[in-house]
């Protein structure tokens, strides 16, 4: 078989970027390790960017987001039970969508449906082959059988633990990682939510977030060890500790019911560059983790793939390879800034192990810093609502 672009991955990157050259008239087939409702069934990220909001409108992706999504004007910050709300269109005029990426996902996998664009699920052994050379392929393994898919070019959208990356010969590549030694312990409840805005808590037991998916169903998360064993973790005893961690006047009005899902995620900083090797393109978590503290991870994703794909366009509509030539150092400017973003907001509102009692009075002293000044508000509600 062939095609113009192979992509590995069928998660929100390897999707969007699917959408946006079959826009485009650009062929590709996405190759996917998993079933539709394996991919599906994973609760990631719950806030849309307004510059995501934007990209996805723009691509005709909107119209369930915009009818279910909830609009938020902003966060709440509780530290130390102290709850501070931080009006994001006082400060910079713009809101965010808090819309879960299981539906971002679903939307997208309806249009590839409606497109009838090809991706092939449940494929093993995905493999990328001579992408230092003018022609790349894929390979994989399905139904017993060896498939090889020639292409001009291979999009590397397969996570964090995908093939793409690691096909990269070690020498050509630079990894700068942070682990944390923590992990969030997330539980999705169908109960409204304990408040109208998110809030994210820090608390001397640990960090605490109160999330939402709609005004039925509800996401919460508190910091956990890396290794916790979520096995250990009832639902009352899920319940009890965050209430501890939000305050009182959250914890009076917190409606607590039967967990629908709980797992733990493990929190990492984490930039690979550069983002291209001759004909393979890293994009999303393949490229590079935050921290979810500040709503980035799938955030970033789609604004690799809104870069990526104008120039892949440029390459074939244009035959300018100017926009896949920049596309690496145009995608790191915009990821560090939200690995730094996500980075400071994980230092304000965590516990660490090893904090000394500076460090624990420097993270007051930085929410104290938002409370206090409008425009260090400003900064926080630029980068979080993107
Ligand atoms: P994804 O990981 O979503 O998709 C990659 C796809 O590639 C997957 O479908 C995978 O099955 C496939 N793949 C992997 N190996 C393959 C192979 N060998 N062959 C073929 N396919 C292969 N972000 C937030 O903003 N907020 C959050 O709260 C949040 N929580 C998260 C919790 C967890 C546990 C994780 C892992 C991530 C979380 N994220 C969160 C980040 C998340 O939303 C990602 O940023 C987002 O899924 C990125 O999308 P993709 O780059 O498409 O990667
Ligand atoms: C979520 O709703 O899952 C969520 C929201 C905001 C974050 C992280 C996760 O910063």
């Amino acid at each position: 078989m062939r095609t113009q672009i192979a992509i590995i991955g069928a998660g929100p990157a390897g999707l969007l970027l699917g959408h946006m050259l079959h826009l485009a008239g650009i062929a590709a087939v996405i190759v996917e390790q998993r079933s539709p409702d394996y991919v599906l069934g994973r609760i990631r990220a719950g806030v849309i960017e307004a510059g995501t909001r934007e990209i996805l409108n723009a691509a005709g992706l909107g119209a369930r987001m915009e009818a279910e999504g909830l609009v938020h004007d902003g966060i709440e910050i509780a530290f130390d039970g102290t709850r501070q709300r931080f009006d994001f269109h006082n400060l910079v005029g713009r809101a965010v969508m808090v819309y879960g990426q299981t539906e971002v996902t679903s939307d997208l996998m309806a249009a590839r449906r409606a497109a009838g664009a090809t991706t092939i699920y449940d494929a093993a052994d995905v493999t990328p082959h001579d992408f230092d050379g003018a022609k790349p392929s894929i390979t994989y393994r399905r139904d017993g059988i060896t498939h090889r898919l020639d292409c001009d070019f291979i999009a590397g959208c397969d996570g964090y633990h995908g093939p793409s990356r690691h096909a990269v010969p070690t020498a050509a590549i630079t990894q700068y990682e942070r682990v944390y030694p923590f992990g969030w312990l997330g539980v999705l409840v169908d109960r409204p939510p304990v408040a109208p805005e998110l809030i994210y808590a820090r608390h001397s037991r640990g960090f605490a977030l109160c999330s939402m998916r709609s005004a039925t169903r509800s996401r919460y998360y508190v910091q956990c060890a890396a290794d916790e064993d979520v096995g250990a973790w009832s639902d009352d005893r899920f319940w009890d500790e965050l209430r501890r961690r939000i305050g009182t006047e959250a914890a009076d009005t917190l409606q607590t019911g039967p967990s629908i899902e709980k797992s733990v995620a493990p929190l990492r900083s984490f930039v690979v560059e550069p983002l291209r090797f001759g004909r393979l393109f890293l994009a999303g978590d393949a490229a590079h983790i935050v921290p979810p503290t500040g709503a980035k991870g799938l955030n970033l994703a789609v604004s690799d793939v809104a870069i990526l794909a104008a120039g892949l366009r440029d390459y074939y509509h244009d035959r300018s390879s100017a926009g896949i030539d920049a596309y690496s150092a145009q995608a790191l400017r915009r990821i560090w800034q939200a690995e730094r973003f996500s980075w400071w907001m994980t230092n304000m509102l965590h516990q660490f192990p090893d904090m000394t009692a500076f460090e624990r009075r420097l993270q007051r002293a930085e929410f104290d810093l938002l409370r206090d000044s409008r425009a260090a508000a400003q900064a926080m509600a630029a980068m979080y609502t993107g």
